[in-house]
């Protein structure tokens, strides 16, 4: 798909403010694949898409998680999370994607999970550096970014996973997963 198709694609689902930072997620998924390596125009598209189906109608996106066979347990978790895996599947049907890593991108760039690809990696932690973004803790992550893709998405992960605590959110088992999986990469899993 043309970066420039995709881009026509997504903006009348989103507000001004989501599609520009769709554009920043893009932009800085391109930079990190500098970095790290991988497909520049992947990485572009699955930033642009990756918030596809962030304002489709909660009931719809109820009834399309049970039509899609996707994991049922997603109902009883906070409904931010059901965009993710929704706009994996809506991007195919209604866009005709059909790139598996990018829809893998897209599928997982909320909760990540374990063994994530690159791609998955660079997504997840492009949507939360993006120079719009300012989290507690974020330049730390920034930073981290520059020279180690999985420290980085795992410092994400656990400010991630803080901040659901101290709202008294319930956290996704992905969350963890991610959390579980990117701890082994940096201090040998032992801890
Ligand atoms: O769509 P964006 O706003 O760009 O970002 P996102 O898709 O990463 O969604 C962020 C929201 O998702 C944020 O409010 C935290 C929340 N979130 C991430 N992981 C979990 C989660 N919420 C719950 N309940 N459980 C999780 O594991
Ligand atoms: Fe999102
Ligand atoms: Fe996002």
């Amino acid at each position: 798909m043309e970066i420039s198709k995709a881009k026509e694609l997504v903006e009348p689902h989103l507000t001004e403010a989501r599609f520009d930072h769709s554009l920043r997620v893009a932009e800085t998924a391109r930079y990190l694949v500098d970095l790290y390596g991988g497909s520049k125009e992947k990485a572009e598209l699955a930033g642009i898409l990756h918030d596809y189906a962030k304002y489709r109608p909660l009931k719809e996106m109820e009834q399309q998680i049970k039509a899609f066979n996707l994991p049922n347990d997603l109902l009883d978790f906070h409904s931010e999370l059901w965009h993710a895996p929704i706009g994996a599947i809506l991007v195919e049907e209604e866009c005709g994607l059909k790139d598996e890593d990018i829809k893998g991108a897209i599928k997982y760039h909320t909760t990540g999970r374990a063994n994530m690809t690159k791609l998955e990696k660079i997504i997840f932690l492009a949507d939360y550096i993006e120079p719009g973004r300012s989290f507690p803790g974020i330049e730390e992550v920034r930073e981290s970014a520059k020279t180690n893709l999985e420290h980085a998405c795992w410092l994400a992960v656990r400010n991630t996973i803080q901040y659901l605590i101290r709202k008294n959110a319930k956290i996704y088992p992905d969350t963890f997963h991610a959390y579980n999986d990117l701890s082994s990469h940096i201090n040998g899993g032992n801890e």
